[in-house]
């Protein structure tokens, strides 16, 4: 039975008339945790011989929540990816001070966000045809970049991302109306099952797990770092997992991960020699765009959550090399 909401206003008035919007998928508000069922299409467009995408991968992501598009990116544009990615955590490129972020315990880089205005080669791989087609197909519309981000996971010192549900922060946190959004995971290196793979629960997208507590203020500079609110609690993560088990995509650098914004994921820590970087790009459909968060009142800042700038990207094609960055 799917509990009616509470009526929310709208905080950005419509034509100076404050329209209601009803908060469907209301997270950290109630004591005990909640199951709902997804209220959002998975996949937004009907399938033609046209998609950049083959029926079975359309009908797998439908039912799973996620596809492994292989050999996406060729040898020539890792090289440029990878120095890239190098440039960004070295402490020399010049970035804005909030978007890097350390692991906990150590000093090593854990995550560079807002990658795709920080810098023309990672600019360039956001913009790329071949993801921003396959996400305009996923979401039925013309998309923005919400968030960028190159997840460092270095050897050694890469600690997990506890599992969540993206959509649930960033509905919750970012005012994040609907489920059509969808993020894509470019592998910088390989992605082996010993150095923390993001890991998925196939099917969870199809459910909205409400989370208990209550958003700490300025909780991203915690939950950057380790998320311990907007977390589903055990017994729900046990249930989900009994049912369809857990799927642990691997595969070489240049493998592109693509999963809906609401799949259950999360990812362990890196103990092995061996980093397991890549290259986040989550795409939100344009008629999606954030309104005031449904939690707290603050909303975060720009790097994590675009509001400056929406505007529809343009697919570049080709190949990414130096000049065409
Ligand atoms: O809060 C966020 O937006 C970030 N946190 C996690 C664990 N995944 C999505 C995103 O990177
Ligand atoms: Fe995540």
């Amino acid at each position: 039975m799917t509990r009616r909401a509470p009526i929310r206003w709208l905080r950005r008035s419509e034509g100076g008339v404050m329209a209601k919007l009803e908060d469907i998928y209301p997270s950290r508000v109630k004591a005990e945790p909640e199951v709902a069922e997804r209220r959002d299409p998975v996949v937004y467009s009907e399938w033609s011989e046209t998609a950049p995408i083959t029926r079975e991968q359309t009908e797998f992501f439908r039912k799973n929540g996620y596809i492994v598009i292989e050999n996406a990116f060729d040898a020539n544009e890792l090289g440029l990816l990878q120095n890239e990615g190098a440039r960004l955590s070295s402490g020399t490129a010049n970035l804005e001070p909030e978007t890097a972020i350390t692991e906990p315990g150590s000093g090593a880089v854990r995550s560079v966000f807002k990658i795709h205005k920080q810098s023309d080669i990672f600019w360039r791989l956001a913009a790329d045809e071949r993801l921003v087609s396959i996400a305009q197909f996923l979401l039925g519309d013309e998309v923005y970049m919400h968030q960028s981000r190159l997840n460092y996971k270095p050897g050694f010192n890469g600690k997990e991302f506890y599992w969540h549900s993206d959509f649930e922060t960033w509905h919750v946190e970012d005012g994040m109306p609907r489920m059509r959004a969808v993020s894509m995971s470019v592998l910088l290196n390989e992605n082996t099952p010993a150095n923390g793979p993001t890991m998925f629960i196939p099917g969870s997208h199809e459910r909205f797990i409400a989370c208990v507590g209550e958003t700490p203020e300025d909780h991203y500079k915690q939950s950057l770092k380790k998320q311990e609110y907007g977390v589903p609690d055990a017994d729900m993560l046990a249930a989900m997992a009994n049912e369809t088990g857990i799927a642990m995509p691997t595969g070489p650098a240049g493998t592109v991960v693509i999963f809906d914004c609401n799949t259950m994921h999360g990812s362990n820590s890196n103990i092995t020699p061996f980093p397991r970087s890549n290259a986040f790009l989550v795409y939100n459909a344009i008629s999606n765009r954030l309104l005031a968060p449904f939690g707290p009142k603050k909303p975060r800042p720009d790097f994590i959550a675009a509001r400056e700038d929406t505007s529809k990207m343009k697919p570049v094609a080709g190949r990414i090399s130096r000049q065409a960055a």
